[in-house]
Order: C-alpha cells, then structure tokens, then sequence
C-alpha cells in the first residue's frame, strides 16, 4: 500500500497532530509542505485549509476525521477509544479546542504577535490586552481537565491531547500565556509529561516557521 501523504505545513498546528498521530502509531507517512490554498491542498480541501491527506487513492481532509481514518487503518495504540466513555471525552475536548480554545489561544492571541495587523509589525498590543483574560480563563479550565487522570480523556493518551500539545508548545513563547500556564501546575506536568514523547520531539517546528508560513 502507498505511503500516507500528509499536506500542510510543518508549523500548522493541526498539520503536526496529524503527523503526531503517524508518529504514535509508527505510521510511515511523508509530509509535503504546502501552504494552505495551496493547489495540493484545494484539491481535497474544499475550503483550503491544512492539513489534508491522501493514502493510494483516498484523499481526506479535517485533522480530526484524518487521525480516525489512520486510527482504524493502522496497528498501534488506540488514539480514538472505543469505550463509551473515553470516546466522548475525547470528542468533547477535540471540539472544545478546535470550536473555542483555538479561536482565543491561536487565531486571536497568538496571532495578535506572529501575524499583527499593525502595519510596522508590532504586536497588536490592543487585540492582546483584550484577549488576555480569555487566555487566562481557557488555560485555567484545561488545568482543571487534566488535574484528575493526567489526560484530557481519562487516564490516557488520546487524539485530544495530540490535538492540544502543538497549541500549548507555542503558547509557552508568549509572556501571559507563558505566565499563566506556568500558574497552572496541572497543565504544566501534563505539557513536561507529553512534550517528551517522540511523537511531539520529532514533529517539532521552530517558531521563527510558523511566522514565515
Ligand atoms: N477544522 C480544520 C481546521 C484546519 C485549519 O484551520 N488549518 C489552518 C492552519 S493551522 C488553515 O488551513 N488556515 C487557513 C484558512 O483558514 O484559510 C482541521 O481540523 O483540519
């Protein structure tokens, strides 16, 4: 069977879950670079976005539908659990992230630093200032989440933690987020915990890259 092709850049947060996944399950897998609206990319993505994934003839698009289909494809650990329970934990923290945590933590904060509408390339210290408490508020509810078993889902790896590491990684170069998640002792060993695991140390991407892409 042909090798699993993942598009994307290697700074996409949701591109390196998708590859995190390959990692974990020993999948073997190529990442072809391509930024989003990329021709490659609007092939299988009907709106553009990153990543998307192609293995023989099946094409996928949507982070978390790529890492079930390679989840049920391939041998390894259970990243998708199949107990009711774990399941819907994970469901659950996968679209908190990508439906709420993302829209603060990345696209509004993060963003306000790497990609700034300021004109001069400044950060858009008003736009931070804003979101700040939010910040504050979403780093102190995923302390609260992994405080009892160490996992977003149960006591664990899932696709949820996958899905989250690459968004606390870049968090940590910024001084509030930095501050706040320092604050936040549960959340703190879960990111020393899972940021050595090879999955998230082979996958890694400067960040000098992400402001580039
Ligand atoms: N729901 C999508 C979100 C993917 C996403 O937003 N990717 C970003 C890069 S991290 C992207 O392609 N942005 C370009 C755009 O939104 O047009 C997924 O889970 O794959």
């Amino acid at each position: 069977m042909a090798k699993v092709e993942i598009t994307g850049p290697a700074a996409s947060t949701y591109t390196r879950a998708a590859c995190m996944v390959c990692e974990e399950k020993a999948i073997p897998y190529v990442l072809k670079q391509q930024p989003p609206h990329s021709p490659d990319v609007c092939a299988i993505h009907p709106f553009g976005k990153v990543p998307v994934m192609r293995h023989g003839d099946f094409e996928l698009c949507e982070s978390k539908a790529i890492a079930t289909y390679l989840d049920l494809s391939f041998p390894g650990p259970r990243l998708m659990p199949t107990e009711p329970r774990q399941a819907a934990l994970t469901e659950q923290w996968v679209s908190l992230v990508n439906t709420r945590i993302d829209a603060t933590l990345v696209r509004t904060y993060l963003f306000s630093y790497i990609f700034p509408q300021t004109g001069d390339g400044s950060p858009d210290r008003k736009a931070i200032d804003a979101v700040v408490p939010a910040v504050r508020r979403e780093i102190e509810v995923l302390d609260r989440a992994v405080a009892k078993g160490g996992f977003l889902a149960g006591d664990s790896l899932t696709f949820a933690d996958i899905n989250l590491m690459p968004i606390l990684a870049y968090l940590r170069n910024f001084p509030e987020a930095a501050e706040a998640i320092a604050a936040a002792k549960s959340l703190s060993g879960y990111y020393d915990r899972l940021a050595v695991r090879p999955s998230f140390q082979k996958t890694q991407t400067p960040l000098r890259q992400a402001k580039a892409s």
